[in-house]
């Protein structure tokens, strides 16, 4: 039977898995520059661009926002391998609209409520994309992601308040069977590259082992057809300041 390509899976299922979409030595170089990016930048960030399970405790270091726009070599990178593979499976021109840096410290890290990212961008036609390029061993145990496959097809499903910090918003009504049925649950290693589609379901555990980080790269992309809706963004950007007070 003839392989399906790339671009057909990501159309079919609304996400594809591209195993070592970096090599050994190009994942080293990203691992060493995101540990200078820590090390060096947090400092001078905007309070809601770094995100901590509890930050009074470094370590618990969760999610980091706009690294494309701090970080010279994170522009480079971002507009570079990923930017030619997102205008591959969108068919079209792309913006680079954010590069961002997830993990789930040991024991710490918490579930990501299952969500679409396309609630969060308000974008009219609703055409994005979202990377996620590990950078750990990541399985069951630390919080690996899990889609539901060809929920991109199904619309946008109601979220509500999740208590979160970084996911504010989650699928209010996940867990019918046919979420259930069709979840894919995707291990990755160092170096694999997870896409999906805006519209697309997906959700994680939180970190269960004492010693295993799970940390991992995103980046998204928005087409150059989708614009923003300034006045949808506004009202969400307001609610979910509300929601965080007090936590970042
Ligand atoms: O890292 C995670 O747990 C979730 C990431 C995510 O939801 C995303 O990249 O859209």
């Amino acid at each position: 039977m003839k392989q399906k390509t790339t671009r057909q899976t990501y159309l079919d299922k609304g996400f594809v898995c591209l195993r070592k979409f970096l090599d050994a030595r190009e994942i080293a170089i990203c691992q060493e520059k995101i540990r200078e990016f820590i090390e060096g930048l947090i400092p001078q960030l905007p309070r809601d661009h770094v995100f901590y399970e509890d930050r009074e405790t470094l370590s618990t270091l969760k999610q980091i926002q706009q690294m494309q726009n701090h970080c010279p070599w994170c522009d480079e990178f971002m507009n570079g391998k990923p930017r030619a593979l997102a205008e591959e499976l969108m068919g079209k021109g792309v913006v680079a609209s954010n590069m961002q840096y997830f993990n789930k410290p040991p024991l710490a890290g918490r579930p990501t409520p299952p969500h679409q990212d396309g609630y969060y961008f308000k974008l009219h036609p609703p055409e994005a994309l979202t990377m996620w390029l590990a950078l750990d061993e990541v399985n069951e145990e630390n919080g690996c992601i899990r889609y539901v496959s060809g929920s991109h097809r199904d619309g946008l499903r109601p979220h509500g308040p999740t208590g979160t910090l970084g996911f504010s918003q989650g699928v209010t009504d996940f867990g019918r069977p046919e979420d259930l049925s069709r979840e894919e649950v995707v291990h990755a290693a160092p170096g694999d590259l997870l896409v999906h589609d805006s519209m697309t379901i997906h959700r994680a555990e939180g970190n269960t082992s004492a010693s295993r980080n799970r940390r991992a790269l995103g980046f998204i992309f928005y087409s150059e057809d989708a614009q923003e809706d300034e006045r949808e963004k506004e009202d969400y950007r307001r609610e979910a300041q509300r929601q965080q007070e007090g936590k970042i």
